[in-house]
């Protein structure tokens, strides 16, 4: 007598798609960082990202070595002008790119410690919250790119 097998269903198991990477918290993307250089004299400058979260997360904090204070800033219209303010946190949305770039939201390094210099890396650390609250950090080293363009719209 021959018994007929019925498909068997596999399970899939979904392994954690995240490891310890250096661009990775929990969750969460962190694509074409970059910070932009200064010159001597220059105490802030900007870092710019594309943060992307499968179920959504926001990022509530920065910190940086390089930097003594450390923001997250939005670009907003004060009557005709526009102007940069920081922000507690940031916003991104379930499966959807959020862009931190010049002109947009950024992060803000301020009373830098030493010029950074095109070519150099610059430490920082993103901490980042789940939809649960749940608390994950990316520790990046971000390359600093000479970058001109906009540069009008970056004063402070
Ligand atoms: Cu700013």
């Amino acid at each position: 007598m021959r018994s007929i097998k019925s498909p068997l269903i596999s399970i899939v198991m979904l392994a954690a798609a995240f490891t310890a990477s250096a661009a990775f918290a929990q969750g969460v993307h962190v694509d074409n960082a970059w910070v932009r250089a200064t010159v001597a004299g220059q105490k802030a400058t900007g870092a710019f990202m594309t943060l992307t979260a499968k179920d959504g997360a926001r990022l509530v904090g920065v910190a940086s070595p390089s930097a003594g204070v450390t923001e997250i800033h939005e670009m907003a219209m004060e009557g005709d002008v526009m102007k940069m303010r920081a922000v507690p946190e940031l916003q991104i949305p379930a499966g959807k790119a959020v862009e931190l770039k010049p002109g947009g939201y950024h992060v803000m390094l301020l009373d830098l410690k030493a010029p950074l210099a095109a070519d150099s890396t610059v430490p920082v650390t993103l901490t980042f919250k789940d939809s649960k609250g749940v608390e994950s950090k990316a520790e990046l080293s971000v390359p600093v790119r000479a970058v001109n363009a906009q540069a009008n719209s970056h004063k402070h």
